[in-house]
């Protein structure tokens, strides 16, 4: 199957650097928790199959967590295809030796020792990818793609980072996001997924949150608002805050709830492609981690930004890196009311309670709403991950 003549995608050009020089490409993917890390990298592999037609293998450690984005996995498969991509269970007795033309370690998960040696004995050394986390802070422009020799083997690992500039890699988005976004019908999906008429009245909110204690009070301003709020909750870790505020335990895909102004519907847990939909769907939406977050700039509308924790309060720089670089061609009432509310969503001290902010954020959410679309713009006009991915190993083939 590898060594099968690929057709060359007209966007790409061929002579020196032609990727045909680089047709086989292995994702090596460690699910560390959640579905960030399968998110990222199942995304990425579908795009570099189905529009570079690249020969992809996703190596994953964790088949289970992924057969909740990619519907119809086989648990028990060591290899399936799905949708163009060789997806692989990463077994700890790791034993396979064809070392791939271009090599990508997702958030520097370590390589089998067995691979990394097949890697080095390759007359053409493979590019080595080290894909990292998503940042707006300011060092990325610096360390965006650097080599790093590898102790002991003839090998060198570069570092390519996602991000929000053109010294960056960039954010993953496929090239039909337009076109699938255009042809979207929210009247059509609000009647089959969730089996109510759009509430062209009601501010729409989609929530995926992990856990948080701003939840009750954010849910206590709504039921109790003038505006009545439809919000939309994916089956997920969230759900437990939710029955523990309405006192109704055990909500489930199909359970809805009306509190004063605010009617909760519990929505099943998607495939990845339909999550977009979801986005699309709604006024507002809620996201986290990393890869829900950048699929809520794409859909152009207001956001909040549940942001996954790190030691030492790490993650509060990285907040506050994005609130400025995204905040930065808003006005002062607007900028302060999205900085105020995400701070209170993350738990800052100090700062306002969730409940407290939310009335300046409702009032932003029009202003929120033309930024988004401007910051899409922006953020697309720097050109996709999986392309500029492609670009930089061209030129790093030994
Ligand atoms: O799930 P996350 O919180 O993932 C992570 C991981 O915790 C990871 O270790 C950490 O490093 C990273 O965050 C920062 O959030 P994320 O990244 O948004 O991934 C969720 C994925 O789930 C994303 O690809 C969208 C998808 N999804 C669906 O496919 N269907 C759904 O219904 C929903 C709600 C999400």
């Amino acid at each position: 199957m590898h060594n099968s003549p690929l057709p060359l995608p007209t966007h790409l050009s061929p002579g020196p650097g032609d990727i045909r020089a680089l047709p086989r490409w292995d994702v090596f993917c460690q699910v560390v928790d959640n579905f960030g890390d399968i998110g990222v990298c199942w995304r990425l592999a579908r795009q570099l199959a189905g529009e570079f037609c690249i020969h992809v293998r996703l190596w994953v450690d964790d088949l289970a967590s992924a057969a909740r984005l990619i519907p119809g996995l086989d648990l028990q498969a060591a290899v399936q295809h799905q949708e163009g991509v060789a997806i692989h269970r990463w077994e700890p007795d790791f034993s396979d030796e064809q070392a791939a033309d271009v090599v990508i370690a997702a958030f520097a998960c370590p390589l089998p020792d067995v691979y990394k040696r097949a890697m080095a004995a390759r007359n053409q050394r493979p590019v080595w990818i080290n894909l990292e986390y998503l940042s707006a802070e300011d060092w990325v422009a610096g360390c965006h793609g650097l080599p790093s020799p590898q102790p002991g083997l003839p090998l060198v690992q570069h570092f390519f980072f996602p991000g929000f500039d053109a010294a960056s890699g960039g954010l993953l988005r496929e090239a039909d996001y337009a076109a699938r976004q255009a042809a979207f019908d929210p009247d059509a999906w609000w009647q089959t997924r969730v089996g109510m008429p759009r509430p062209l009245d009601a501010l729409t909110v989609s929530l995926f949150a992990y856990e948080n204690p701003g939840l009750a009070p954010l849910l206590d301003v709504w039921a109790r608002g003038a505006r009545p709020v439809v919000c939309l909750v994916p089956e997920g870790r969230v759900l437990a805050d939710l029955a523990a505020w309405s006192g109704q335990p055990g909500l489930k895909a199909g359970d809805g709830l009306q509190r004063g102004a605010l009617r909760l519907q519990v929505l099943p847990f998607v495939p990845q492609q339909a999550y977009d939909e979801l986005l699309w769907a709604c006024d507002l939406n809620f996201v986290r981690g990393e890869d829900s977050f950048v699929r809520a700039q794409w859909a152009a509308k207001p956001l909040v930004w549940h942001i996954y924790r790190q030691e030492e309060e790490a993650h509060m720089v990285k907040l506050e890196a994005f609130l400025a670089r995204q905040g930065a061609g808003l006005d002062t009432a607007a900028r302060n009311a999205q900085e105020a509310f995400w701070r209170a969503w993350n738990g800052s001290e100090g700062g306002m309670g969730v409940a407290e902010a939310w009335p300046a954020l409702e009032a932003a959410l029009p202003r929120l709403a033309a930024h988004g679309q401007a910051w899409a713009r922006e953020m697309e006009a720097l050109g996709d991950l999986a392309s500029g991915l492609l670009k930089f190993c061209k030129l790093a083939v030994q």
